[in-house]
Parts: C-alpha cells; sequence; structure tokens
C-alpha cells in the first residue's frame, strides 16, 4: 500500500524551496502527524544536523517514519555536485552525500540524489559527465546497501539537470551500472515538464520506481493545481508501487494547509 509522506527542510539557503515544513522539525511532525501522514522526508544543511537532531524520539513520540533525507544541501550550501570537472570536488560531494546516507540509515531512510548530480557543460562533455554520475552511483549504492538501505536517483527537469530528465533516461543511466541498489525518483512536478505522459513516464520507470514526490503541476499541494491524479494512480498500482507519495511542494497558503491539502488529495487518489 502506498504510504504517506511530507517534507520538512532545515536548510536556511532552501527557506524558499518547495518544502511543505521549514525550519522546526518539532512543529513539523506534530503536524505531520495531527494531519495522518505515515512519514516525513527531511531536508538538512549537513549529516551532523542530522544526528544532533533527537529524531529518535520525535518520529516516536508522533508515529510517524523517516521516508527519505534529501542531500541537496550539498549544492546549496556549498555548491558540490558529482559531475564536477575537479576531482577532488567530486570527491567532496560523493563524501558530503555518503555523510547522509549513515545519518539517515539508521532510521532505514534512503538518500535522494537530486541536485547534487549536477549537469554536463562546456568543460564536462555529457559522456564524462554520465561516466563520472555513475561512478558515484555505484560506490554510494553499494555503501547504502551495506547500510541496509537504499540509494534514490531523481531525474530532473531540463532547468535543473541535463543528465537524465525523464524516467525512461533514468532507466538508461542506471542499467550499466554494477550496483543493483539505486531506484528511481518520480517527481510528479518535474515528470510534469518533461514526460509526454505521467502515467507512460511512470510506466518507463516501472520496477524502478522506488519513491514519488507527490505534488501539483504548480508546485503546490496536491489538489491545487490541474494534475489529473487518477491515471498515475493505476499507473503506480500497475507498476506493483508500494512506497511514499511524499508532498514535496511550497508551503502556500502555509505550511498547514499544503500538508491538509496534500492529505486530502492522497486519501482521495490512494484511499478511495
Ligand atoms: C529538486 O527540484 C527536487 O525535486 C528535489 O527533490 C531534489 O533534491
Ligand atoms: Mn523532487
Amino acid at each position: 500500500m502506498i504510504k504517506s509522506a511530507v517534507t520538512i527542510s532545515i536548510v536556511e539557503e532552501a527557506r524558499k524551496g518547495p518544502f511543505v515544513f521549514h525550519e522546526d522539525v518539532a512543529a513539523g511532525c506534530k503536524h505531520a502527524a495531527e494531519l495522518g501522514f505515515d512519514a516525513v522526508e527531511l531536508f538538512a544543511p549537513s549529516p551532523e544536523a542530522i544526528t544532533a537532531l533527537p529524531l529518535i524520539d520525535l518520529l516516536a513520540e508522533h508515529g510517524l517514519s523517516l521516508a527519505a533525507v534529501g542531500t541537496g544541501a550539498g549544492m546549496v550550501k556549498h555548491g558540490l555536485h558529482l559531475c564536477d570537472a575537479d576531482a577532488s570536488r567530486r570527491t567532496k560531494g560523493c563524501d558530503f552525500i555518503r555523510g547522509i546516507i549513515e545519518a539517515g540509515a539508521p532510521f532505514g531512510a534512503p538518500a535522494i540524489i537530486g541536485s547534487m548530480q549536477g549537469k554536463w557543460d562546456a568543460v564536462t562533455d555529457k559522456e564524462t559527465a554520465l561516466g563520472y554520475l555513475r561512478d558515484s552511483l555505484n560506490v554510494l549504492g553499494d555503501h547504502a546497501r551495506s547500510l541496509g538501505t537504499k540509494l534514490i536517483y531523481e531525474p530532473l527537469n531540463r532547468y535543473e539537470t541535463n543528465l537524465a530528465t525523464t524516467m525512461k533516461e533514468g532507466v538508461e543511466l542506471l542499467a550499466p551500472l554494477t550496483t543493483d541498489n539505486v531506484v528511481l525518483l518520480a517527481d510528479l512536478f518535474h515528470m510534469n515538464i518533461e514526460e509526454a505522459s505521467i502515467a507512460d513516464g511512470l510506466r518507463d520507470g516501472g520496477k524502478h520506481v522506488g519513491h514519488v514526490h507527490f505534488v501539483d503541476s504548480n508546485r503546490q499541494a496536491a489538489g491545487r493545481g490541474h494534475m489529473d491524479y487518477a491515471p498515475i494512480a493505476a499507473a503506480l498500482t500497475e507498476i506493483g508501487y508500494d512506497g511514499y507519495a511524499c508532498a514535496e511542494a511550497f508551503p502556500i497558503p502555509d505550511s498547514y494547509e499544503a500538508a491538509r491539502q496534500t492529505i486530502e488529495t492522497f486519501k482521495s487518489v490512494f484511499r478511495s
């Protein structure tokens, strides 16, 4: 059965980013639980910031799981990414992600590689960049396996990456990997921009889809845009998806209302 989750960001630089709750993890967990979410997804500035949180207690107190942990702070805070032409900067990017994997693993929470994948450019051509990215996915995927979790790779829209922008390209990126421990994140916002059909994109991802960012066409809470969720839910059922549908959306009109709207739409899409 598909489970519900909602994002909490404690990254100052991402204050205007598409996260439902910001700054206060305790308040985010309290509201998530009140509204009936199964889990939260955490976007934190560093591995140390995760381990410093009273997460075990907060999750237990509110009966929540940790769905996933984001790694994008490596990019927004330090400008790191996995396709940097400079090998020492690639290593730093990889180390940052390794730290987040290790901070999430005790909670069974996989790390997400989104913006940390980077882009190819005039210095690093596409094949070279894809090679760098695959090298890191192999190492980090195996590391996640050694800690009992998966690694999540997220195709992004064309304005955020030029590596893999569709589920089909995501599958092609994973195909030559030596690790089988990397799954795809289907973010409905990115898919709405890049896929000819979101439902067909989910079918392209098939068994590789391991996480979903549940959001509307305008990156607001599900139910506040023009996304047609019925064919999306049908495609997720068809591919046997039973992971999280996690709200990664702007806190519009405010965090609580965005979360409330999300769970209302979640129930009508996945529980009726
Ligand atoms: C970025 O656009 C995004 O969707 C995030 O999940 C990536 O970290
Ligand atoms: Mn996303």
